[in-house]
């Protein structure tokens, strides 16, 4: 991934400087287009620079996790921004790609962001074969503008571009997603985060401020597009549509004050868990939490339709987990359908099996981490277009993690606007758990369950291989 512009700002001139790495202004016809804000498209997978403002109100940027902000067109004091639906191509994680529905070339869309008390005009062109429409997820705004398909206004045929205009009285994190065949638009893909910066921007001022929108994906392993009637058995769980290990690290210079945003548009709640500090959550969907209010965790839920900021000083250096603390929520398709196989000795089955397919190999005798080593160290072959279920590999091996998984890496001496991964953490010497001699007799032969059922005693039964809820 390419970081080399992170650090420094874009302006909007900059920004079409973007076409060569993936961010381009569109072919649309300019003459079709002539009433509505330039087209900027993004195809690239890697987290973009913040997009600092050139005009209107000054705020502090966000930096969207594997994502890009919108630019906008001021026109008479009014922000104008232009979003298209349309399909689009994600790579979820390197070695699979996924067919979806997004905004201006990504899944998710851009994050819009605006300043608290500015007027704001969005233009939604629908380039779906279906209808759409746009809802501005917890916003205060006149009930005409809330776009519920069919209650508050007309669903956007194909082909044609609606008008959004309110004013953003709130600040806070918020969310844009279709209120029109929602189940589909929202299973292929469709939504986008949105932040209204505070009129006064030393009002919770924070060194570094991090979003990504908690989504989830049910895509076949060979295929492409996500299966839309999926309502609980996803087997893609992604932050801005990536997986482990294609989600960028939060990089952060240590004594930094961190802000984290998330949003939730799966079907399931999400405990996100970050190691190695405390936090408190400082935002809800409804808006900033008053100090007196706040207390630490290192853990916080987010259910369906809710959105959380977390603030803390990342005064620890090293390579710290952030990850979804749902165990099935890190991990990839392949995997989900494997049976339980631990105690079960499979010498024989492989030699029948062998004559039949040289290549079988057992798996899962002892558990499964040897099954993401087995995958990333031996090449294993998988089918076409599909993830491994643990690929992610660090400095001293395969990680085992798939999914909702990253790092924040806290370094010291980094510059105030370094985003670029830093690489591993270099641990001071000592600081690392080690192996030490002991006197335990020696492992004889793997027995990962605790004693052999004696004969009529107790039987040993294996798991169901399907299931569903997770
Ligand atoms: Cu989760």
């Amino acid at each position: 991934m390419n970081f080399s512009r992170f650090t420094r700002g874009i302006s909007r001139r900059d920004f079409f400087r973007f076409a060569g790495a993936g961010i381009a202004a569109s072919t649309v016809s300019k003459v079709a287009m002539a009433a509505l804000p330039e087209l900027v498209s993004a195809d690239a997978a890697a987290t973009q620079a913040p997009l600092h403002p050139t005009n209107g109100r000054p705020y502090n940027p966000v930096v969207t996790l594997n994502g890009w902000s919108l630019p906008w067109r001021m026109n008479n004091g009014i922000k104008e921004f232009h979003l298209v639906a349309e399909p689009v191509t994600r790579e979820i994680a390197p070695g699979m790609k996924a067919h979806l529905w997004g905004y201006n070339g990504q899944s998710p869309g851009p994050t819009i962001e605006v300043v608290e008390g500015d007027r704001v005009r969005m233009f939604v062109t629908n380039r779906l074969p279906e209808v759409t429409s746009m809802h501005w997820h917890g916003q205060r705004l006149p009930n005409g503008m809330d776009g519920i398909s069919g209650l508050t206004q007309p669903p956007i045929p194909p082909g044609k571009t609606f008008m959004y205009e309110f004013e953003a009285k709130r600040a806070g994190t918020f969310m844009y997603h279709p209120h029109a065949d929602e189940m589909t638009q929202m299973a292929m893909g469709m939504m986008g985060s949105w932040v209204t910066h505070p009129k006064n921007p030393k009002s919770m001022p924070v060194d570094r401020d991090f979003i990504f929108l908690l989504n989830a994906y049910d895509i076949d392993p060979g295929s492409y597009t996500p299966k839309i009637n999926t309502m609980l058995d996803f087997n893609l769980w992604t932050w801005n549509s990536r997986a482990f290990p294609g989600i960028d690290p939060l990089v952060a210079r240590r004594n930094d004050r961190v802000r984290i945003r998330f949003g939730n548009l799966t079907m399931t709640n999400h405990p996100i868990h970050l190691h190695g500090h405390e936090f408190q959550v400082t935002g809800t969907d409804g808006g900033w939490v008053p100090p007196s209010a706040r207390w630490p965790e290192v853990t916080t839920d987010v259910a369906v339709g809710q959105m959380r900021a977390i603030e803390f000083v990342a005064n620890e250096p090293g390579d710290w987990a952030l990850h979804c603390h749902k165990s099935h929520h890190t991990m990839n398709p392949m995997g989900h359908q494997v049976p339980t196989m631990i105690g079960v000795d499979q010498r024989d089955l492989v030699g029948k099996i062998n004559r039949l397919l040289p290549d079988y190999m057992a798996m899962g005798e002892t558990g499964m981490a040897s099954m993401g080593e087995t995958t990333a160290m031996m090449d294993m072959p998988l089918p076409e277009n599909t993830l491994p279920m643990a690929a992610g590999t660090g400095q001293f091996g395969p990680v085992d993690m798939g999914g909702m998984f990253t790092t924040l890496k806290v370094r010291d001496g980094l510059a105030r606007n370094d985003y670029q991964d830093p690489g591993p953490y270099r641990h001071p010497a000592g600081t690392v758990a080690r192996e030490v001699s002991n006197d335990m007799p020696p492992l004889t032969r793997q027995d990962p369950e605790p004693s052999s059922p004696g004969p009529g005693i107790e039987m040993s039964v294996r798991k169901p291989t399907s299931h569903t809820g997770h």
